[in-house]
């Protein structure tokens, strides 16, 4: 109908969600998996109030100057890096990022990949597939510990406290984090979560995770000399975002045994992986898959589309960022 905004659903998602978007909206959509070309966004976006974002896509100054209808970006993801949140605030562009929903899920993979890199799980199984296991040796594929450890936690917002519970309250860990603010006690003391410096967290983990927002002041916060103050025995863990971790000077801390192993859902120019890490016997890879349950991929577009049809029926985003 001609009284319905709109929108445009940048990459292809949940056909039943789609539909529920079409009762309030008029909907465009992209059948593809392939992030859409900034110019082809662009004109995608042509006479649409509203984009369904994945988080992928650059909404800047430029962007939207060549749309000047857009009216609400809603993304299906928590982390909202790729977008200049002052340019839509003063253009009136409302924003909304999908917080919550994927705390615990992307806690669960954070502390999969942390355990897999821990007791060598991915090497171990390469190990088997390719026939390599003969016989049992008192050393064979030994590892880390987790519980008795003590976990650190770089970035202790909703997901990292999330996976801090993990650590304390069911491996026994001593949590150590670091974030610009500290806790209420009321948060840290159920933890035993010890707020410490950036260069203390470093040296006393025995497994690092990182769970920071990517903004240029994050970019290479962890690099050679911050790998350089880790134990030799620690794991470093990276469900954040690429960019964070300087890969190369990850990937040369692995090969000279300066660091034990590292678990990555994230990667500097992702989909490509740095070759030195895939190199590596002791890293677990894994395609930015954090986020990846069914029901949490659901509740990740639900809330983008609730916020979607909000904030162009003039009602109040969930999540609003701006
Ligand atoms: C997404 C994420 O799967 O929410 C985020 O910030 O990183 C993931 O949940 C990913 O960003 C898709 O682009």
């Amino acid at each position: 109908s001609p009284n319905k905004p709109a929108v445009f659903v940048a990459r292809r998602i949940f056909a039943d969600i789609v539909e529920r978007l079409r009762e309030h909206a008029e909907v465009e959509e992209t059948d593809s998996d392939e992030p859409l070309p900034p110019e082809a966004l662009v004109r995608r976006l042509q006479g649409k109030a509203g984009l369904f974002a994945t988080g992928t896509e650059r909404i800047d100054a430029a962007l939207l100057d060549a749309c000047p209808q857009l009216r609400a970006v809603c993304l299906m993801t928590v982390g909202y890096n790729n977008v200049d949140l002052a340019a839509c605030t003063a253009r009136g562009v409302r924003v909304s990022n999908a917080p919550d929903v994927l705390t615990e899920t992307t806690a669960d993979f954070g502390f999969a990949l942390m355990m897999a890199a821990a007791r060598r799980i991915s090497e171990s199984e390469r190990y088997l597939r390719e026939g390599q296991w003969k016989q049992w040796h008192v050393d064979l594929l030994v590892g880390a510990d987790l519980h008795g450890s003590t976990l650190g936690v770089l970035g202790m917002g909703r997901i990292g406290q999330a996976i801090a519970r993990r650590g304390a309250l069911g491996f026994g860990m001593s949590v150590l984090y670091h974030n610009r603010s500290r806790l209420a006690p009321e948060v840290e003391q159920p933890l035993g979560a010890c707020w410490v410096s950036k260069e203390d967290l470093l040296r006393r983990s025995d497994h690092l995770v990182i769970v920071l927002p990517y903004s240029p002041e994050a970019h290479h916060l962890i690099g050679a000399a911050e790998l350089a103050l880790m134990k030799p025995s620690a794991t470093l863990t990276n469900v954040a975002r690429g960019g964070i971790v300087d890969d190369a000077a990850l990937a040369e801390a692995l090969q000279a045994g300066r660091l034990a192993a590292a678990g990555l859902d994230v990667f500097e120019g992702e989909p490509a992986v740095h070759p030195g890490l895939l190199a590596c016997r002791n890293v677990v890879l894994t395609p930015h898959i954090a986020s990846a349950s069914i029901p949490t991929r659901r509740a990740m577009c639900d809330l983008a589309v609730d916020n979607l049809i909000a904030a162009l029926t003039g009602g109040t985003m969930k999540t609003a960022l701006n």
